[in-house]
């Protein structure tokens, strides 16, 4: 049965790419459907592709007809139930909880971040986005991030050893931290780095950095091109 992760733009859609580094990056097959945002693409075809009219949706089976699983959490659980030995989530209990409470922080939390420096791979607003409520969220994960690292990080240079959905979850906050020249230090700025050199992190990236179109309202900081 053939899996079809439906996601946005590379560039932009954090969303699409917390899903869709987990299942790469821990080998999980699968392809892709890209529908980009404000296209005749989307206007046409979103509706049947997923059924709450946002991205990402993992179908089994044929896109629109098949069986749909929508939303980044639920995604990347039915990938885990799909593929038990991929290593979604980590083996060890404690670890496995540790890391759903990050992926669950991250997905319902940080919202002064997100905000406040949207994903745009391709941008550099160094300085851009920084306020009071945006440095308590980037402090929390730098310390998040440290906690884990030092509590179940030891098999590898992941929050939990080797790589796993948690670490998708953050692709996107390191990628945010190099867009607008966020500056980590010691154990969070090192996972940082090696979050940011993961194949599917930058197999994403590289994906992401050939786009070109342009949103004004993920854009708080660039003028549209001319
Ligand atoms: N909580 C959802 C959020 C999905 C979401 O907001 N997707 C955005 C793109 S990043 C979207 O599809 N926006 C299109 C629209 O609002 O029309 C998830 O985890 O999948």
């Amino acid at each position: 049965m053939t899996l079809t992760l439906v996601v946005g733009n590379k560039n932009y859609s954090s969303w699409s790419m917390r899903p869709w580094v987990a299942l790469r990056g821990c080998g999980v097959p699968f392809v892709e459907r890209v529908v980009k945002f404000e296209s005749e693409d989307w206007k046409q075809n979103i509706a049947t592709l997923s059924p709450s009219g946002l991205v990402p949706v993992l179908w089994e089976g044929e896109p629109g007809t098949g069986f749909a699983t929508w939303d980044t959490l639920a995604i990347v659980e039915r990938a885990n139930e799909l593929f038990p030995d991929k290593g979604l989530w980590p083996a060890n209990p404690q670890a496995r909880a540790r890391a759903r409470s990050l992926a669950a922080e991250m997905h319902s939390g940080f919202r002064a971040l997100r905000g406040a420096m949207p994903m745009n791979l391709r941008g550099r607003h160094p300085g851009k986005g920084m306020n009071p409520e945006v440095a308590k969220d980037i402090a929390r994960i730098s310390t998040i991030w440290t906690e884990a690292r030092a509590g179940f990080g030891k098999g590898g240079p992941y929050l939990f050893g080797a790589f796993c959905a948690a670490d998708a979850f953050y692709a996107p906050v390191a990628t945010r931290f190099a867009t607008y020249g966020v500056e980590l230090a010691g154990e969070a700025k090192a996972y940082q780095l090696a979050l940011l050199a993961n194949a599917a992190v930058k197999e994403w990236t590289a994906e992401g950095l050939k786009e070109t179109e342009f949103y004004k309202d993920d854009e708080p900081y660039a003028d549209p091109p001319v």
